[in-house]
């Protein structure tokens, strides 16, 4: 078997250096910023500059303040960004899929972006997950995976992932399924944790059944990451189960915006 294979079996993760492009990843992060620097200035009526980590990161603690569910609509908002979208189709990450033993992947989910800090926080869980295996929630294949990597460097201090290795082999753990990802129940003592350490550009990548949690973010910085989840269509349980797909996605039935749009706007839009 080839190496990176035997690796992943065993410990169920694999940690590559330097595995993106930086000017692809600069992209993702920078459009993201764009994002919320829209929403800054309309809600707090000033120009950010997103180059000015301290500032910028400082209005984001600002809107959120100032503006809930703006925050929270922008938020998603970079959920669709395309250069994530784009990246999350790279043909070096269906490489390595390939080279991990998958057959034909598919993508599991949405890829997902999370900027990480208790200052982003109403005391939800969103910001720092309890220990979890994320097949809980996407019920895929049995060798699903997920591709976990920071837009920024990230270490023990911007509360970068803790993982426990070859946890993957322990079996579905119980949870609660309350709150973002549900949380294991069992007590985990903490030295079974390993904490993670990156340079932007590097990568993470695990099984869903690996044990992980978030650290403990507690600079004043966001932890800006994404995360990338696939199936393997190949595999035998995935396709006997008949495709599982747990996930919800649709519409809101009334109006977001009530009232709108008039006639006139639309004219004004396509005259
Ligand atoms: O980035 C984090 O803090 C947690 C992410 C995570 O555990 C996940 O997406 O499964």
């Amino acid at each position: 078997m080839d190496s990176s294979k035997t690796q992943f079996n065993k410990d169920g993760y694999l940690i590559i250096k330097n595995f993106f492009n930086q000017e692809v990843l600069r992209k993702i992060y920078t459009d993201a910023r764009k994002l919320f620097a829209v929403q800054i200035k309309r809600i707090l009526g000033k120009t950010v500059d997103i180059n000015n980590k301290d500032e910028f990161e400082q209005a984001m603690f600002d809107f959120f303040e100032a503006d809930f569910n703006a925050f929270v609509n922008t938020g998603k908002q970079t959920q669709h960004l395309i250069s994530m979208h784009r990246l999350g189709t790279d043909e070096k990450i269906l490489s390595l899929l390939k080279e991990l033993g998958y057959e034909f992947p598919t993508i599991a989910v949405r890829p997902a972006m999370q900027f990480n800090s208790r200052y982003l926080s109403k005391g939800g869980s969103h910001w720092k997950l309890g220990a979890h295996q994320d097949w809980r929630t996407g019920q895929g294949s049995l060798d699903s995976m997920v591709l976990w990597f920071p837009l920024v460097d990230c270490g023990e201090d911007l509360g970068s992932l803790q993982i426990i290795p070859s946890s993957h082999k322990d079996g579905l753990m119980k949870a609660d399924t309350s709150g973002y990802l549900g949380s294991i129940q069992e007590e985990i003592s903490d030295e079974k944790y390993v904490q993670t350490e990156f340079e932007a550009g590097d990568l993470l990548i695990f099984s869903a059944f690996l044990i992980h949690r978030s650290g403990n973010n507690i600079t004043q910085n966001i932890r800006w990451s994404i995360q990338l989840r696939y199936n393997n269509i190949g595999e035998e349980t995935f396709q006997e189960r008949g495709f599982p797909m747990p996930y919800i996605y649709k519409p809101e039935e009334n109006l977001v915006t009530p009232d709108f749009p008039q006639k006139e706007q639309l004219e004004q839009v396509f005259a």
